[in-house]
This record gives C-alpha cells, sequence and structure tokens, in this order.
C-alpha cells in the first residue's frame, strides 16, 4: 500500500482550533485524492494510533491536556496514559515501527537562533530513520545555516524539489543551496533507492517551496522573526514551548498571513509526498515480480 504518514504535533500544538481540525482532514483528503492512504499518528490515551478515524482526529484536535510527543515523550504519553501530537522526530519513530516510508510535513525542527544547544531531535531523527520526509525547508524561525550543517554532517542529503535553494517554509528563497535539485517524484524515488543501497540509513529530506501566490517574501518575514524570536528570549520561554510560541506570535504579528501560507505548505506537502508514496510502492512492485 502507498501510506503517507502525517503528523500532529502541528494540530496539537502549530495550528490553532478550528483550523487545526480543518488541515487535518484537508490533508488526509489530498492524500486520498491522489491515490495514496493518510495515516495520521498520534497517541490517544496513551496508546499510539497509526491511522486515525474521523472521530479520532476530532478528539486530537479538541483535546486540552495534550503532549507534544517526541521521541523522548513516548514513554511518558503511555505511562501517564495521555494524548500526545507527534512531532516530526516522533511520527518517524512511528514510522519506523510501521515501515512506513513516506511522510509530509510542514516545516522540519532545527537549531535555534542563538540558544546554546537548542537543537530539535527532529534533526536527529532524520539522521538514523531511513525514509523519505517531504516538508517546505526548515521552519524559518530558525538558524538556517546552522540546520543545514547539521544535516550535511548527518549525512541527510537535501533535495530541492524544482529548485536549487533551500526554501524557508514562509518564502520560497534563503539563500541557501540544497544538496541536489530533482524534478519529479520518480526521480525523488530513484535517488532514495540510491541513496539506501549505499548503505546509509538516513532520511531524504525533499524540500517543497510552498506555492507561490502564498508565499510571504523572505525580507517582509524577516522581522517579525527577529521580533517574536527577542520576546521568547526576554519572556524565558523555553524547551519545547519555543516553537509553538513562536509560530503563534509570527501568526499574531503578520495577521494571520503566516498562517495561510503554513496551510498552503502542508498540503502541497501531502501532495507531493503521496506521488512519492506512489512511486515508491510501484517501484517495489517491479522488484517483487
Ligand atoms: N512545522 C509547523 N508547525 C509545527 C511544527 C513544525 O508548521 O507545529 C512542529 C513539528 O512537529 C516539529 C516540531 O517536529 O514543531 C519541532 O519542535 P522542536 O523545535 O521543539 O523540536
Ligand atoms: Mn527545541
Amino acid at each position: 500500500m502507498a501510506i503517507v504518514a502525517l503528523e500532529s504535533t502541528v494540530l496539537t500544538h502549530g495550528l490553532p482550533r478550528p483550523q487545526n481540525l480543518q488541515l487535518a482532514q484537508d490533508m488526509e483528503t489530498a492524500v486520498r485524492g491522489s491515490g495514496a492512504v493518510p495515516a495520521t499518528i498520534a497517541f490517544l490515551d496513551g496508546r499510539l494510533h497509526v491511522g486515525l478515524t474521523d472521530t479520532e482526529l476530532e478528539r486530537l484536535a479538541n483535546e486540552d491536556n495534550v503532549l507534544k510527543a517526541g521521541p523522548r515523550d513516548f514513554a511518558t504519553a503511555i505511562a501517564k496514559k495521555l494524548f500526545g501530537g507527534t512531532t516530526v522526530a516522533g511520527t518517524m519513530l512511528a514510522c519506523k515501527h510501521s515501515g512506513i516510508k513516506v511522510f509530509a510535513t510542514g516545516g522540519i525542527g532545527g537549531v535555534h537562533r542563538e540558544s546554546n544547544f537548542d537543537i530539535s531531535a527532529d534533526l536527529q531523527a532524520l539522521a538514523n530513520i531511513p525514509m523519505v520526509v517531504v516538508c517546505a525547508g526548515a521552519k524559518a524561525i530558525l538558524d538556517l545555516p546552522a540546520t543545514l550543517e547539521y544535516l550535511e554532517t548527518m549525512s541527510v542529503p537535501v533535495v530541492g524539489y524544482g529548485t536549487d535553494e533551500f526554501p524557508a517554509f514562509y518564502s520560497r528563497e534563503s539563500g541557501f543551496d540544497v544538496s541536489v535539485r530533482l524534478d519529479s517524484a520518480e526521480e525523488i524515488v530513484r535517488f532514495a533507492m540510491a541513496h539506501w543501497e549505499a548503505g546509509l540509513h538516513s532520511a531524504v529530506l525533499v524540500a517543497n517551496p510552498l506555492p507561490e501566490t502564498e508565499a510571504i517574501s523572505r525580507s517582509e518575514m524577516e522581522p517579525f522573526i527577529e521580533q517574536a524570536n527577542r520576546e521568547a528570549h526576554d519572556q524565558g520561554i523555553h524547551g519545547k514551548e519555543v516553537t509553538p510560541f513562536l509560530l503563534q506570535r509570527i501568526n499574531e504579528l503578520t495577521n494571520g498571513k503566516s498562517m495561510q501560507a503554513n496551510l498552503a505548505l502542508l498540503l502541497n506537502n501531502a501532495r507531493l509526498a503521496a506521488q512519492i508514496a506512489l512511486s515508491l510502492h510501484a517501484n517495489q512492485l517491479r522488484k517483487a515480480a
């Protein structure tokens, strides 16, 4: 089956209600519309679910007490029977256990600006779990060059889908290069197979620029990002609260424009991930024949 995993931190911590549930449903519909099968991953009452029913998705989106669940929080969710939205790293861990090879998210976590050792566990997961992860670049709130250096160190290829430039989430441009440009889902699958056949166990990170109509230029975004980062610092926000704080604050500062971009890029990524999953599946069938 051509399955596309979908994360859930974006629903529980990244977007406000009711847009979160709407987006989750739209992403699932987008994956199905492309002919693949969506599997939203999350903890419900301490159990890890790979694929949610409509009712489960609604419960998750409306639950007040939800853990932001990266890999180190899995045992907490289980032991305390909690609801949990899985981060990119958490979702990848679930994929590793369930054999899912393709995953769509918004933006990966990375190295935060001017904060010692705030390095997302997403980067660790990308270094160690062999699968294709589709994103719109790293969240622009991060230190992008440091994030890209880390990915290079960990042998994670950064594929630009139809672009030579690493996209910066809300913006199509960042000024930084990807490690390779590929222009179709089939090419991405051939590339991923070659990567793993070369003996590597890292993920292939596909950076898919958001549609031009929804993009916000880097110069327009940067003052808001700087302000939000400064406020987080001044208010002593730290640890796992940093990312949700920044996303929400930037949404306020841009009068909701950044959230529109966020929603558009998530859907755009779900569609590309579905094409990749279908192509990977066809490839596996050919090999088995
Ligand atoms: N991208 C978004 N919204 C989000 C996130 C990413 O558009 O909410 C989430 C992802 O789940 C990602 C997490 O894995 O933020 C990173 O958090 P941290 O920086 O604390 O590792
Ligand atoms: Mn962090």
